[in-house]
């Protein structure tokens, strides 16, 4: 019996899977949080909690608000505006809204006042640093990734001036500009002093390949990131094909890190929302079967958008070890739709997937994000365990506990090599 003798009755497994998830120290693979030395560009406090993109979306319906008006207005203007329309003259029952109130009562804010006096001032007073800590240390969260664009206008410069590490924030290599919008970045890699070309010959190729050697030298990172339309197609005669075959994948081949993956968003769908107006697309996920098959030696990381690929990304993970499924995205990052993908992967592959991330765009999102995953994911792993004692075979904690492991870090590590497993 592996571990811990004590067998665990079904009476008992939702608790010990409760605490289980409750004290693993998760790590958080894919987030848009900078690392303290790159600090210009973090959000936190409650004003950027309010202005989240999923929140002015529900905004925007409700409020009659032109979106030029809104823009028009200070963050602090937009943030009361927000307030107002969606926590006071309505109850915060969507999941962005009912996030925020998790977000208030972590310190003890009140959460049904007319106004933001309180929680401003209270986040106002917040050393940056300590704060960092105390957020990581609510939210059970040890190490995040970041997401990191080399040709971030503001994000470039700082990288070039060699800042901080922070052994807590790694970071991810996100190539959106240079395989979803080549034509309007090119320039860029030009005035960092590559020589490239709009058409993508085999002298540009070889540039973007310097390009990826010079920014993973820079940046470390644990993995490359894209986000791709549900127009994605591979193999295909077109510019990002040739860049993901000719220079990113070998590129990750030589340096030994996943490419991740992330299908089915659909930028853009109404502009006038910014951030807030991206929308989502079902793919054709046969570019998986191309990529996984004609590249061996590449591992992939993939989350998908649309609800109605999650059975199909699960299906290709039977097929491909080099295929690892991670996170409930964005919109399908709702409780009701997470209990359905997680219950679908556990069902269909065991332990050998990431079950989420948070995409946490603002700090404190950390402390609601994965307090809601605890409490989803307890439940469906304590079922689950509760089948296979039903059935004849003990469980013990150290199982759970191992189980719980994976699922949280050790996947991620091992899957990306990262040394300190465990
Ligand atoms: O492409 C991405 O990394 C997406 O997560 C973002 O673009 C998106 O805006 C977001 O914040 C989703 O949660
Ligand atoms: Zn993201």
């Amino acid at each position: 019996m592996l571990g811990s003798p004590v067998e665990i009755s079904t009476e008992n497994i939702r608790e010990v899977v409760r605490r289980e998830i409750e004290a693993v120290s998760i790590f958080d693979i894919h987030t848009h949080l900078f690392m303290p030395a790159l600090g210009s560009l973090a959000s936190t406090g409650i004003d950027d909690v309010l202005t989240y993109h999923y929140l002015e979306a529900e905004f925007f319906r409700v409020s009659g608000w032109t979106p030029a008006s809104y823009w028009a207005l200070s963050k602090p203007e937009r943030a009361d505006a927000i307030w107002r329309h969606l926590f006071v003259e309505r109850a915060p029952l969507s999941e962005a809204a009912r996030s925020v109130i998790t977000i208030l009562r972590a310190f003890d804010l009140p959460a049904d006042s007319s106004g933001l006096r309180e929680a401003r001032a209270f986040f106002a007073t917040r050393d940056p640093i300590r704060h960092v800590h105390d957020v990581l240390d609510k939210a059970g969260v040890s190490e995040v990734v970041m997401t990191n664009d080399p040709l971030d206008p503001q994000e470039a410069p700082l990288w070039l001036q060699e800042p901080e590490r922070d052994r807590r924030f790694h970071s991810a290599l996100r190539l959106d500009r240079i395989l979803c919008s080549w034509p309007e970045q090119y320039q860029t890699l030009n005035s960092q002093g590559y020589n490239v070309r709009e058409h993508a010959d085999g002298p540009t190729i070889s540039e973007v390949r310097r390009f990826l050697h010079d920014w993973h030298a820079r940046m470390r990172p644990v993995y490359m990131a894209v986000s791709l339309p549900d127009s994605f197609v591979f193999p295909e005669d077109s510019i990002r094909a040739r860049m993901l075959s000719e220079a990113v994948l070998p590129a990750c081949e030589e340096f030994k890190i996943p490419l991740a993956l992330m299908i089915g968003v659909r930028r853009q769908v109404n502009p006038a929302l910014q951030l807030a107006g991206d929308g989502v697309g079902r793919a054709n996920l046969q570019c998986l079967e191309h990529l996984c098959n004609d590249f061996p030696r590449n591992r992939f990381l993939v989350t998908v958008l649309s609800r109605e690929n999650q059975h199909e990304l699960c299906v290709y993970a039977r097929k491909f070890s080099n295929l690892m499924p991670f996170g409930c995205w964005w919109f399908v990052n709702q409780p009701s739709i997470v209990e359905e993908i997680t219950m679908e992967r556990l069902e269909m592959l065991g332990t050998s997937f990431i079950p989420q991330h948070s995409d946490a765009r603002v700090l404190e999102h950390l402390i609601s994000k994965w307090r809601e995953t605890r409490r989803v994911l307890a439940p469906i792993l304590a079922h689950s365990y509760t089948r296979v004692v039903e059935e004849g075979r003990p469980i013990s904690r150290n199982e759970i506990h191992r189980d719980v492991t994976r699922l949280f870090r050790s996947n991620f590590e091992d899957f990306c090599e990262l040394k300190n497993s465990g």
